[in-house]
């Protein structure tokens, strides 16, 4: 493969952005290759700058669940464009976006529009705070919710991959109120949230976890969680920025039928712009300013090019039908690749709900921080570098989530759900 036109951009790039990146794990580092620079995207195929052609697993860590360039996203970008690209104003389209969310995920009653995920998990743990007068976060290790100070500290993500405890730059003082337990451990779990001297405020989980790898809760340990938390009136915090449109129209929530107090989203309600949302119980999110004292704000919050683009991205997600076919997909996807690993003889792992998954290389369960932590990463390093050899687009890192879109495959005349 010809990746002369890659190596000179990198080159280029590691003089004026560190590591040559905007973002850790995009520099490849764990699997042992260096970046190939992307030149554009379509339906479910990602073009290189030397013209390499790969079918995309990735969809921008999550955002792309209707493939590239979807023409009706495209189409409302361009609509929106000619009237502005920022006001720092109220508009119309940030209230429908607003009345869509509210509809789509059972919990959300009010929400507030910001511009990244972690925007989203950072804010909600202060309004978690403010709401309860209380201080300690506690968070799962090896979930990922963002790279706020208060977060980085047993994360998955970039931080596992690159094998980063925790971040200098944090201050123990903002440390010292997380605390990080093990997912899917109930014992722990009770111990922890029935232990009054630690002052809880709220509880954040991916309620599946997607930055070690794939992991699919318990449904008794989620349950212990809402019944728990509900009794000790501790906030739960749902991080649905991976899983908030993706595993149902309604997110892991709905789909498990276990309802937090407060939704974090991110990703796909931008359709590939950038967006972050939180939202909740009206009388949580009350506390929020101008309503209430807790402060979070945003120049670009609600911003009309991504309201465009999140609206045209949900009004199609809402067509009846579409999640059946993207987990009819998934699951042919994943029947393929489990005959494949296991012609393959190699201790494969295949974790999977919906249309997201990740192989681990290990022949034990992954279940929890420690045990994803087993998996052999020098073999996920060479799987990763002979499925990029042979045109396939995955993610840099054994601790990271395999997406499936809705676009068509490449090389098929057939549609996506609901591409009409
Ligand atoms: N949440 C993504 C990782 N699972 C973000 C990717 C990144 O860190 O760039």
């Amino acid at each position: 493969m010809n990746t002369t036109n890659s190596a000179a951009l990198f080159e280029k790039a590691c003089h004026v952005i560190p590591g040559g990146v905007n973002s850790p794990v995009r520099a490849c580092k764990s699997v042992g290759c260096d970046p190939l620079f992307v030149a554009k995207a379509q339906g479910g195929t990602v073009i290189d700058a030397d013209g390499n052609e790969f079918i995309d697993f990735v969809g921008s860590w999550g955002p792309m669940i209707l493939g590239h360039g979807h023409p009706e996203v495209i189409k409302a970008i361009q609509g929106a464009l000619p009237d502005g690209t920022s006001f720092g104003a109220p508009t119309a389209s940030e209230v429908e976006m607003a009345e869509l969310v509210c509809d789509s995920v059972p919990s959300i009653e009010k929400v507030r529009f910001v511009s990244s995920g972690t925007e989203a998990t950072m804010s909600a743990i202060r309004l978690a705070r403010g709401y309860t007068g209380r201080n300690m976060v506690i968070k799962f290790d090896g979930c990922y919710h963002g790279h706020a100070d208060s977060f980085l500290v047993k994360a998955g993500s970039g931080v596992a991959t690159l094998g980063i405890p925790g971040s200098p730059g944090v201050p123990d003082d903002i440390v010292k109120n997380t605390l990080s337990i093990p997912y899917n451990n109930i014992e722990v779990l009770e111990k922890t949230l029935r232990d009054a001297s630690l002052d809880i405020a709220c509880v954040i989980i991916e309620p599946v976890a997607g930055n070690m790898g794939v992991i699919v809760p318990d449904m008794a340990f989620l349950q212990k969680l809402r019944d728990l938390t509900a009794e000790l009136g501790i906030v739960l915090i749902f991080d649905e920025v991976i899983t908030g449109f993706r595993l149902a129209l309604g997110g892991a929530q709905e789909r498990f039928n276990i309802m937090p107090d407060l939704t974090c989203l991110g990703k796909i309600i931008g359709g590939g712009l950038p967006v972050g949302a939180y939202g909740g119980k009206k009388e949580i999110m009350d506390n929020i300013a101008p309503d209430g004292p807790v402060y979070q704000a945003g120049t670009l919050s609600g911003n009309p090019l991504a309201m465009a683009a999140g609206l045209a991205m949900l009004k199609i997600v809402r067509r009846p039908g579409f999640y059946k076919e993207l987990e009819e997909k998934s699951d042919r996807f994943a029947e393929r690749l489990a005959e494949i690993g296991a012609k393959a003889q190699v201790p494969i792992v295949l974790n999977r709900i919906g249309s997201m998954m990740t192989c681990f290389f290990t022949d034990a369960p992954v279940r929890d921080f420690d045990s994803a932590m087993q998996a052999d990463t020098d073999r996920y390093g060479r799987y990763f570098r002979e499925m990029l050899a042979s045109g396939f687009w995955l993610a840099p890192s054994q601790f990271e989530a395999l997406f499936i879109s809705a676009a068509p495959h490449p090389g098929t005349a057939g549609q996506g759900p609901c591409s009409n």
